[in-house]
């Protein structure tokens, strides 16, 4: 079976990691973004990570794209009695994640560690890895000025114009062994259709994380990205806007331009064909099939196609 690393930021990144685990099970490692972590009523929130692994246990709620299904909000309603700020929903199966995770965080526990904790609780079989230890955090610079990613995410709903994209923390931050050892050992790299600017962003900017992903090439390791932006838009979230504000081409394209030095082959789809030759002449494979993940069998559909490129 073949031993698959993917970067994966939020819904994107998991609804992949779902279809790769159909295939896969203990040999996907999904390395995510940790840049959009969050501290919320003194508890460490991680975004991404949650969502994939919620994903991976089959109790995500669908109809969002984060947090569990059937959640209650009992608790959330309390801390709004309490003059809590609740506008960021923290459900109560949702917090028991938070508090674990903050309780052995203060213990002194590493991230990696404790998200395998959490990990084995919702008996996963693959292995989710946190882009860093260190905390790095995106911000968003806006004509508000600088807002915190949640911030502009969730409480602005993403309305702001982004003018620039910082990674707090970044350049003291480092990739994990645990996150060498998984690019050391694998025979496929896959970049899930997040947001390539702040979600595939941050984790390829951590120190030592693209020296880990040129080693595997260096291998002969195939590094494939799939476009998050189909058609010219975002399948979900701000990603086109985004794109579009910070100066790129908002279409498969001008994500290839900005994963170019590091992967080998782009997957675009079907509907974006005529950008195959554009993106074949940046030095990539460019790979045309139907890049869209409406549900189960099209998750598992998509990754089997990815497991099975030859060459
Ligand atoms: N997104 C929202 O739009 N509204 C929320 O209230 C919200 C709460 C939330 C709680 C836990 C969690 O893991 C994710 C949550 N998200 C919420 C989604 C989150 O902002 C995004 O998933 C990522 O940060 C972007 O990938």
């Amino acid at each position: 079976m073949t031993r698959v690393v993917l970067l994966a930021g939020g819904v994107g990144g998991a609804k992949l990691a779902h279809g790769l685990q159909a295939h896969l099970s203990g040999d996907l490692t999904v390395v995510v973004n940790t840049a959009d972590d969050f501290e919320r009523h003194g508890l460490l929130v991680c975004p991404d990570h949650d969502t994939v692994m919620y994903t991976l246990a089959g109790i995500d709620n669908r109809d969002w794209g984060w947090g569990i299904a059937g959640e209650t909000f009992a608790a959330a309603e309390m801390l709004a009695r309490y003059g809590e700020e609740t506008w960021f929903r923290l459900g109560d199966r949702d917090l028991a994640t938070h508090v674990v995770r903050t309780m052995r965080l203060r213990d002194g526990e590493r991230l990696t560690s404790v998200a395998r904790h959490l990990q084995r609780g919702l008996g996963l079989g693959p292995t989710i890895l946190p882009m860093s230890d260190e905390p790095v955090r995106t911000e968003v610079r806006t004509d508000e000025g600088w807002l915190e990613f949640q911030d502009y995410f969730v409480r602005r709903h993403q309305e702001p114009t982004v003018r620039d994209v910082a990674f707090r923390g970044v350049a003291d931050a480092r990739v994990t062994d645990e996150v060498v050892d998984a690019f050391a050992r694998a025979e496929a790299i896959i970049v899930a259709p997040s947001n390539p600017i702040v979600s595939i962003g941050p984790i390829v900017a951590v120190p030592g994380l693209l020296d880990a992903i040129h080693a595997a090439r260096g291998r002969g390791v195939p590094v494939t990205a799939v476009s998050g932006i189909v058609g010219g838009r975002a399948l979900k979230g701000p990603a086109d806007r985004m794109l579009a504000s910070l100066g790129h081409d908002v279409s498969a394209l001008g994500v290839a331009r900005v994963y170019a030095s590091w992967i080998d082959r782009f997957v675009l789809d079907k509907v974006d064909a005529d950008l195959a030759a554009p993106i074949s002449a940046l030095g990539l494979r460019a790979i045309v099939t139907d890049t869209i993940m409406a549900d189960d069998a099209g998750r598992a559909r998509l990754a089997g196609e990815l497991l099975s490129i030859p060459g």
